[in-house]
């Protein structure tokens, strides 16, 4: 038990499992954009007095996008991108909205006409103060009313009257991150990363159990192993 070879091709099926099952969520997967890029994918409507694109207030990976309202302006920035919606499609987005009054609203925004105008909300969030979420949340709007139609998609904060936190540090405004278009949200790609021997061995253990449940419990069940029979008698 727990040959190199065994371990081998317990690895290699979980990697190939893993593979197949990436390979099906990607395949509904339009487009994302997790601020990681830089502003290629982007366009950056924000003031020049703070950056669209910040790395002390992230979900996922290295950075994230950052809206605020300075000098009580509107701040937005564009996925530079038109996409042909399917049926199934859904917007996805990690969103933290931090000190904002209610006058500051989170709003994500379609134009049907390459972003000519902006007519329709699809995501409304006013602040509720300071400090705001404490958290990253994920955020989900289906998009079936829009099937076949080419989508632009527009992350706007708008300010709409009276008072505002007009500051723009990593306690104020709205943080947006993992931005998916597909029909589900795509985890994190899993990264097996260096594993222990152990880690290896439990790997393997748990791979044998999903091949073939029934044939590793009654391998189990006639182990002579002594460790297995005495932790076998402890457990009775
Ligand atoms: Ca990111
Ligand atoms: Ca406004």
């Amino acid at each position: 038990m727990g040959s190199g070879n065994t371990l081998s091709i317990g690895i290699l099926w979980f990697l190939a499992s893993w593979q197949s099952f990436s390979g099906t969520l990607s395949g509904a997967l339009l487009w994302s954009e997790d601020a990681e890029n830089g502003t290629a994918f982007v366009i950056d409507g924000t003031d020049a007095s703070y950056p669209l694109i910040q790395s002390n207030v992230v979900a996922r990976g290295n950075h994230a996008f950052h809206l605020a309202n300075p000098g009580f302006q509107d701040n937005w920035f564009t996925i530079d991108r038109t996409i042909q919606i399917q049926p199934d499609t859904k917007l996805f987005f990690l969103s933290r909205l931090r000190a904002a009054t209610s006058n500051q609203v989170a709003r994500v925004q379609v134009s049907t006409n390459g972003g000519g105008t902006w007519g329709t909300n699809i995501f409304g969030q006013p602040g509720t103060g300071f400090p705001g979420e404490g958290n990253y949340s994920l955020r989900e709007v289906n998009l079936a009313t829009f099937a076949n139609q080419d989508l632009r998609f527009r992350f706007y904060f708008d300010f709409t009257s009276g008072s505002a936190y007009t500051e723009s540090s990593d306690q104020e405004g709205w943080f947006v991150d993992g931005i998916q278009i597909g029909s589900s949200f795509e985890k994190i790609p899993y990264s097996i990363g260096n594993p222990s021997n152990q880690a290896q061995l439990y790997l393997e253990y748990i791979n044998r159990a999903r091949a073939d449940a029934g044939a590793e419990a009654t391998r189990l069940a006639n182990s002579t192993n002594p460790d297995v029979l005495s932790a076998y008698s402890f457990l009775e």
